[in-house]
C-alpha cells in the first residue's frame, strides 16, 4: 500500500488528486470533458485546487429579495461581519463595474466575479443583468457567477446564457416541502405572499426546473445546502441524491451561521449550527453521490480577495480613483500574472506525481496490523498551495486527513488572530486557548513559523508543531510527516499522537 499525493485537483491531466471528497477535485472529475475542466481550472469555488491560487469578487448590486430564509438577516455596514447578506453598500450597475475593474486591474489573480446578494440576485433582474452585460463587454477575461434561491430562476435562464454566465449556485436546502416549511416562512410569489408548505412547494419546483433549465444549456450548476441541526441533517443526503440525478455538478454543505446578535429568527429562537464533526460527517455521507464542495468561507455579498480574506475596505467607492483604468493593459498584464501561476502549478503537479510516499514498508514489516489510523493535520497558508505562514499569524488553518491511501483537505477552521502586534499581546494566552480548542482533533499544525509559547502549548494539548515544511507543496509536507509518524509507531489504531515524536 503506498501513498500517493497529487496536488492539483481539476487541472491535472490524468484527474486529479486521487481524493474522494476535496472539493472539485478527485478522480470523480477526471471523466471531465476538457471544455469543463477549463471552466473550472481558475474558479476558486468550483475547484478546490484553485482556490489556493485565484480569487474572487462579490458585488452588492442586488438588494431584494423574493423569500425569507429563518438564517437570514440582511446587514449593512459591518465590516467585521464575515457572513452572507453582509455588505457595507450597495452599489449601482455603473459602479459596480468600475469596482470590478479597478480589483481586476490591481488583484490579477481575481478571475471571476460574483453576484451574491445582499439579497437574491434574480429578485433584482435589472440590475444584476445589467452589470453582467457591461461586464461581459469591458472584461471578458473575467468570468461571470451568479447565486440564486432559484425562485425567479427558470424564468430568466435564457438571460444568463445570454450574458455568458457559465457559473450557477442554487441553494437548495429540501427537496421535502415538510421540511421547507421549518426554513422558509413565507416566498413572494405573484404579486402576492405566500406562506406555509405550500410557499416551500413552489420553491422547491422552481428549484428543480431552473436546475434542469441550467444543465440542459451547458451551465455549470453547484448547489448550495445550509445544514440546519435537527431540521435538514439526514434530508440532505436526499438533496444531494437528487440534485446530483438532475445533473448539478458540484454540492456544497454549509453549516448554519446562527447568532442571536445577527437578529435571525433562527439566531434569536437558539437554534444551534452544526459542530465541526457534523458537518464533516454528512460532507462525507453526501460525497458518496457527488463531488463536494469543502472549501467554502460563507463569504460576504461584496467580499474581494481569496477566499477567507477579504479586502473589500481597499476598494469601498470613496477609494476608487477618478482615473480612467486602461483595461485592454490591465488584461495584458492579467494575462501574464495567469500564465505565471499556471507554470506554478504545473511544477507542484510535476513535483507532486513524482512523490510516492511509500508506507509500504511499515505494513510489510507488520502483516498482522491493521490499517494505519487516519491523522488530521492542521495548516497555517497564505495561499499558493504552500506551507507559507506563521502560526501567529494566521486567521484559519486548513484542515487535511491523511491516511495510508492519500491525503485530502477536509476543511477549514477560523480562528481569531493570536498575534497581531504589541496591543493585543496581553490577550495571545487567550487567543491561544481559544484557538487550541478550534483545532481540536488535529494532531500537528504545520507552519512556517511558531514562536516558544504556543508551541509549548500546542504540545501540552497533544498537538505537535511543525515548522520544518515551511514553502513546501502543503499535500507533499502532510505526507511526509505522516510517513514519520508510521515510521515512528504513532499511526497504530491505538496509537499515540505526534506529539510523541517532537516531545
Ligand atoms: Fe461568489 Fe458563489 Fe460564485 Fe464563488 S462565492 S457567487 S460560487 S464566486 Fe464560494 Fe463564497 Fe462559498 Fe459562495 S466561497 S460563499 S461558494
Ligand atoms: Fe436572505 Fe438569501 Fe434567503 Fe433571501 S434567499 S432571505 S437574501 S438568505
Amino acid at each position: 500500500m503506498e501513498l500517493k499525493v497529487i496536488s492539483d485537483a481539476a487541472g491535472a491531466p490524468g484527474g486529479g488528486c486521487a481524493s474522494s471528497g476535496c472539493g472539485a477535485g478527485g478522480e470523480k472529475l477526471a471523466h471531465l470533458p476538457e471544455a469543463i475542466r477549463a471552466k473550472i481550472n481558475n474558479h476558486p469555488c468550483f475547484s478546490d485546487d484553485a482556490h489556493h491560487h485565484y480569487a474572487r469578487m462579490h458585488v452588492a448590486v442586488a438588494p431584494a429579495c423574493n423569500i425569507q430564509c429563518h438564517y437570514c438577516n440582511r446587514k449593512y455596514d459591518c465590516s467585521n461581519e464575515s457572513r452572507p447578506g453582509v455588505v457595507s453598500e450597495v452599489l449601482t450597475p455603473d459602479q459596480a463595474v468600475k469596482k470590478v475593474v479597478a480589483v481586476a486591474a490591481a488583484i490579477p489573480q481575481m478571475t471571476v466575479l460574483g453576484i451574491a446578494g445582499p439579497g437574491d440576485p434574480l429578485a433584482n433582474p435589472q440590475r444584476t443583468l445589467e452589470t453582467f452585460r457591461q461586464l461581459s463587454e469591458k472584461a471578458p477575461d473575467i468570468k461571470l457567477c451568479v447565486s440564486t434561491n432559484g425562485l425567479a430562476l427558470p424564468g430568466l435562464v435564457d438571460e444568463i446564457c445570454k450574458h455568458n454566465i457559465e457559473h450557477v449556485t442554487i441553494t437548495i436546502n429540501c427537496v421535502d416541502p415538510d421540511v421547507g416549511a421549518k426554513i422558509y416562512p413565507w416566498i413572494f410569489w405573484n404579486n402576492r405572499r405566500v406562506t406555509g408548505r405550500k410557499a416551500a412547494e413552489i420553491l422547491i419546483a422552481q428549484q428543480q426546473e431552473g436546475l434542469e433549465m441550467l444543465v440542459a444549456r451547458g451551465v455549470l450548476v453547484k448547489v448550495n445546502s445550509v445544514l440546519i441541526p435537527g431540521v435538514n441533517a439526514e434530508h440532505l443526503k436526499e438533496v444531494s441524491r437528487v440534485v446530483k440525478a438532475k445533473g448539478a455538478f458540484l454540492h456544497n454543505v454549509m453549516p448554519l451561521i446562527a447568532e442571536p446578535e445577527h437578529g435571525t429568527f433562527y439566531g434569536l429562537m437558539g437554534q444551534r449550527g452544526p459542530t465541526n464533526e457534523e458537518l464533516s460527517a454528512l460532507q462525507d455521507a453526501c460525497a458518496g453521490d457527488m463531488a463536494m464542495m469543502r472549501h467554502c468561507r460563507q463569504c460576504r455579498a461584496d467580499a474581494v480577495g481569496m477566499l477567507g480574506e477579504d479586502r473589500g475596505d481597499e476598494f469601498k467607492l470613496d477609494k476608487l480613483s477618478e482615473q480612467e483604468i486602461d483595461y485592454a493593459a490591465a488584461m495584458a498584464r492579467r494575462a501574464e500574472v495567469h500564465a505565471a501561476i499556471e507554470a506554478s502549478r504545473a511544477a507542484q503537479r510535476n513535483a507532486s506525481s513524482e512523490t510516492f510516499v511509500s508506507i509500504a514498508s511499515l505494513t510489510r514489516r507488520r502483516p498482522t496490523r491493521p490499517e494505519p489510523r487516519r491523522v488530521l493535520m492542521a495548516v497555517a497558508t497564505t495561499g499558493g498551495g504552500l506551507i507559507n505562514q506563521h502560526f501567529g499569524h494566521a486567521r484559519e488553518f486548513l484542515v487535511y486527513e491523511a491516511s495510508a491511501n492519500d491525503v485530502r483537505f477536509i476543511g477549514h477552521r477560523k480562528v481569531d488572530l493570536y498575534c497581531s502586534g504589541d496591543e493585543t499581546c496581553g490577550d495571545g494566552e487567550t487567543v491561544l486557548a481559544k484557538t487550541i480548542r478550534v483545532l481540536d482533533g488535529c494532531e500537528v499544525v504545520l507552519c512556517s513559523r511558531i514562536g516558544y509559547e504556543p508551541w509549548g502549548q500546542l504540545e501540552a494539548a497533544g498537538i505537535a508543531p511543525n515548522g520544518e515544511h515551511a514553502m513546501e507543496p502543503i499535500e507533499d509536507a502532510v505526507a511526509v510527516v505522516y510517513r514519520e509518524m508510521g515510521e515512528a509507531g504513532l499511526l497504530e489504531r491505538s496509537g499515540g499522537t505526534a506529539h510523541r515524536m517532537s516531545a
